[in-house]
């Protein structure tokens, strides 16, 4: 893999760091500003799914300031179906709680960042922000990036594509659309809808139409029941799901157990496993045999958590999508090519094409299948400021 290290980057970096005249008395990088800045970006193709549907990226900005100058950013996308969190609950969390206790405490203490974060219970999302940001600035003081900081593994991840609730037609045109613009040949399809027939035509359609060869699993965010899920998976066990997911609420317990334990198909944990332990506790349970990491609710210190119990468990990972800007996927990106596990499976990282425009800078591009890391330091995240002044909501 090419690395960023230049010899002369670093000693400019260092000259820098011992001239700066915004340096303290103290070289070490202190967090001095959290700002959390609301925007809004259309879909063009909103995405519904059991669960909900997005039509706006209404998310937030992350972005930490030390006081030597560094900047981390970060992508807080709100889901209240799932998390609770809103756009006003991420801005008030971050300004009003976690900010205030933040501020002053040096970048490189992750250990006592997460004891303040933990202070305050649940916003997943809004935590992972901070600390992506965090992370972001760390690789940027290293002059590396975040993915040769973690692991170094590959500079690259096969795409997954999620496919939301569509007749049978028009999926098969996105699908093809998909297949043909960017090489992708492995989606997510979004089930869990009644009649279930409909759901059932629609992988069945995919995999006619498309072939063998196309990765195919799907994903219910709890919209059936257990019995429902069964039916489903009797119906198409002759098309070679890859995975299955959130297919019923894992709250039914003997039903959701009686599912993974009878079935072959790896069934991943997602909402119902949004933190290291409760992933704990639903393998240990048997209420999912794979896991879904999402840097947009685990940012990157949980999910390293999530890797070590997967990767020493030997549980499959998929890496998740919240819904991500490029931004948001340019961490999942950074982060899952940094190790084997999380790069062994495609990646759900694209679904910020169906967006109408993005707050990144540099786009990612995806080629034949495939999205590369960020050479630059830290994980690539870069502002078009005129897009950001545009787009906030706050002026
Ligand atoms: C997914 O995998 O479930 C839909 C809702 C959510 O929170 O994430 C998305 C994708
Ligand atoms: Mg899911």
């Amino acid at each position: 893999m090419r690395t960023i290290n230049g010899d002369n980057h670093r000693t400019t970096y260092l000259n820098r760091r011992t001239t700066s005249t915004r340096m303290s008395s103290s070289t070490m990088d202190m967090i001095a500003k959290i700002e959390a800045i609301p925007y809004c970006i259309d879909y063009a193709k909103p995405l519904r799914f059991a669960s909900g549907f997005v039509d706006k990226a209404d998310h937030v900005l992350v972005r930490v300031t030390t006081n030597n100058g560094l900047v981390g950013i970060a992508d807080a996308p709100p889901r209240p179906y799932t998390y609770g969190e809103t756009q006003e609950s991420i801005l008030a969390v971050i300004n009003k709680i976690m900010a205030p206790q933040l501020i002053g405490t040096p970048v490189e203490q992750n250990a006592r960042v997460h004891e303040v974060l933990k202070r305050t219970v649940g916003n997943n999302v809004a935590k992972a922000a901070i600390d992506i940001a965090l992370w972001d600035i760390k690789a940027k003081t290293a002059n590396t990036t975040l993915t040769a900081m973690l692991g170094g593994y590959t500079d690259r991840l096969q795409v997954a594509h999620m496919v939301g609730f569509a007749d049978t037609r028009d999926v098969l045109e996105e699908v093809q659309d998909l297949t043909d613009r960017y090489g992708i040949s492995a989606y997510k399809i979004k089930v869990g809808r009644r009649p279930i027939h409909d759901d059932i035509e629609v992988c069945r359609a995919i995999r006619r139409e498309f072939g063998d060869e196309v990765v195919l699993y799907i994903d219910g965010n709890r919209g059936w029941n257990a019995r429902e899920s069964q039916y489903v998976l009797k119906a198409l066990e002759d098309i070679n799901l890859r995975f299955v997911e959130e297919l019923n609420p894992a709250s039914e317990g003997f039903g959701r157990r009686q599912i993974v334990q009878h079935t072959n198909i790896p069934f991943v944990v997602d909402e119902s496993a949004p933190t290291p332990t409760a992933v704990w506790r639903a393998l240990q349970d048997g209420d999912g045999s794979a896991v879904s990491i999402k840097t947009a609710r685990t940012g990157i210190t949980d999910s390293l958590r999530i890797w070590g119990l997967c990767s020493s468990g030997g549980v499959d990972i998929v890496l998740g999508n919240q819904i991500d800007t490029q931004v948001g996927s340019m961490a999942t990106i950074a982060f899952g090519a940094a190790f084997y596990e999380t790069s062994l499976l495609p990646a759900e990282v694209s679904n910020f094409l169906d967006m109408q425009d993005d707050l990144q800078a540099e786009p990612i591009e995806i080629v034949d299948g495939y999205a590369k890391i960020s050479q630059r330091p830290g994980y690539g995240a870069s502002i078009d400021p005129d897009k950001l002044e545009y787009y906030r909501l706050d002026k």
